[in-house]
């Protein structure tokens, strides 16, 4: 793959990476705000250039060209692939779309960015990951988008982990809630639909807990024991999600379609190294928004997050004088704590989009030095197991299943 040089006439040497992108939905827009940003907050190798987004509707696709900031548009991502001004692609599509665009993708020689989960089966995943590691043989790399690893909260978790500062881990504690689909009229849309969502909750944020945990902690997940469960088993076809309880429009004549996927998925699991954990993924807890929460309990202390506190960690330190031991709430905004520095002056925090922007930074970062970016496919291949492993757990009365080592 040639690295771009940039025109003549700019005054900035650095190579560009050129970025296509796949999909201009939710994450597309959370994409394009990361590859427009990055550039002016972090020192960077190359500088990105948002230079062709993809839709399968034109009209769309230029609309979303215009409000995000893309310089030209395809109506097919094989388009982009086949293009020889385009370094990057960016896959922000539906999981069933993922394998196939990644592996066309880093086949021709492609940097591949991947939204989460990797996949919708391990099967893919490996493939992928084959794939990946071939094409990483020649310089062309691959990583998968859980953003949440860069929120600095956890980045800093992670850090006091690896320090020593909770002692040998013995307990996570995993919750991802939301209450997004608790409305019953709330339509089918993909995410409903196992054919191209892969599963509901667990997949789509019981992965992002699965990730982070396995991140923070630098332990494995090594088996499980769980279940599912689908409250609204059918739903009104055709509509746009438009918020809790604003589909007044549905009515008993509405058509409703059968719901394939799970509504809330909790379990069970051990890591190597002897810790156990617990799991809860939903997106119908009433109340709770985007609520990523994350506790690690060690032999020394314990960390806790929530990101609707995103700003705040909490860390009881087991070594403290006992007359002053307790949670504290430590405000992860300053120039000693992960990505911070790159921000705003002392004290002013950070938002869901912050975490988008490091993981572009990080990515541009490692291809301008020819390193693998993390989290790689296999990562992700690893997330993938866990997810394959609660399913099967939970279509088999709740049995204890183990996860088999990723294949080298
Ligand atoms: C929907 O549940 C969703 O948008 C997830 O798909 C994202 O990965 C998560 O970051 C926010 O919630």
């Amino acid at each position: 793959m040639t690295v771009a040089t940039r025109a003549e006439t700019a005054t900035d040497p650095r190579p560009a990476l050129r970025v296509g992108m796949v999909g201009h939905a939710f994450m597309g827009a959370m994409h394009s705000h990361a590859w427009r940003t990055a550039p002016h907050f972090f020192e960077l190798p190359l500088v990105p250039e948002l230079a062709a987004i993809a839709g399968r509707n034109r009209a769309g696709a230029e609309m979303a060209a215009q409000r995000m900031g893309w310089a030209s548009v395809e109506t097919d991502w094989q388009a982009l692939i086949d293009r020889d001004d385009i370094d990057l692609i960016d896959i922000c599509t539906p999981g069933n779309t993922h394998a196939e665009i990644a592996i066309a993708a880093l086949r021709a020689g492609k940097h591949v960015l991947c939204e989460k989960p990797l996949a919708n089966s391990v099967a893919e995943a490996e493939q992928m990951t084959a794939v990946a590691e071939e094409a990483a043989a020649h310089g062309v790399f691959a990583m998968c988008g859980y953003s949440y690893r860069r929120t600095p909260a956890l980045a800093l978790m992670k850090r006091m982990v690896a320090d020593g500062r909770l002692g040998t881990v013995r307990q996570v504690r995993a919750q991802y809630l939301q209450d997004w689909l608790s409305d019953a009229n709330a339509p089918l849309t993909w995410r409903l639909d196992r054919a191209k969502s892969g599963s509901g909750a667990l997949g789509d944020i019981g992965a992002h807990s699965i990730d982070a945990a396995q991140f923070v902690t630098g332990l494995n997940i090594t088996g499980v024991s769980a279940l599912l469960e689908t409250f609204t088993k059918e739903r009104p076809m055709g509509g746009e999600f438009v918020g809790l309880g604003g589909h007044g429009d549905v009515t008993a004549d509405t058509p409703r379609g059968p719901v394939t996927v799970d509504d809330a998925a909790l379990f069970t699991a051990r890591f190597d190294g002897g810790a156990i954990g617990v799991f809860e993924a939903t997106r119908t807890a009433l109340g709770r928004k985007n609520a990523m929460r994350l506790e690690v309990n060690g032999s020394l202390g314990s960390v806790a997050f929530d990101f609707e506190d995103m700003n705040f960690l909490q860390f009881y330190d087991g070594t403290d004088a006992e007359d002053a031991r307790g949670f504290h709430r430590i405000l992860v905004t300053e120039p000693v704590h992960p990505y911070a520095g790159h921000w705003w002056p002392t004290g002013h925090g950070l938002g869901y989009e912050h975490g988008f922007t490091h993981q572009v930074a990080d990515l541009l970062t490692a291809l301008g030095n020819k390193t693998a970016p993390t989290p790689s496919f296999r990562d992700a291949l690893g997330v993938q197991r866990v997810l394959a492993a609660v399913e099967d757990s939970a279509a088999n009365n709740s049995q204890w299943t183990t996860i088999e080592e990723s294949k080298p």
